[in-house]
């Protein structure tokens, strides 16, 4: 009898914080990612693109503060950006969402700079990519590798 009292309890706690527990778990189903895809590259390269749009599903902007792979030394968030007639990229230390609305990385514009492939990856090949957000939940998608053309 005594036996089903913590189950009970647990049940009561998490009841009570039910909306906290939304509100970190939300990226699971916040987070719709369409149209990922990474640019097949040259063998030799170090560095690869990725594309794809996010949207944020949520009533809350979101900022996803880190990107990651196993088959990449590291992940940054870029955007291409036109200066003095010169297309250069800089470097964002994460990327906001707003709520209800979507960031397109696409190019001459926001765009996922994937740096060492572990291996060579061509036309066909998946890459599993973590996305963190700043509260700390994780969503992980899967990229498709497509000839750039
Ligand atoms: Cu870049």
């Amino acid at each position: 009898m005594n036996r089903k009292a913590p189950a009970l309890i647990i049940l009561f706690i998490s009841n009570l914080f039910s909306p906290l527990f939304a509100a970190a778990t939300g990226i699971e189903e916040q987070l719709v990612i369409e149209n990922a895809w990474i640019a097949e590259a040259p063998p030799v390269s170090r560095v690869m693109v990725a594309y794809m749009t996010l949207n944020n599903t949520g009533p809350e902007s979101m900022e996803i503060i880190r990107a990651a792979s196993d088959m990449y030394s590291s992940i940054e968030f870029h955007e291409t950006i036109e200066q003095n007639g010169m297309a250069t990229m800089i470097r964002h230390e994460s990327l906001t969402i707003p709520a209800n609305n979507a960031l397109e990385l696409k190019r001459g514009g926001p765009h996922l700079m994937l740096f060492n492939p572990v291996k060579p990856l061509v036309a066909g090949d998946s890459v599993d990519i973590t996305f963190t957000t700043k509260n700390n939940t994780a969503k992980t998608v899967s990229v498709t590798v497509k000839k750039a053309q």
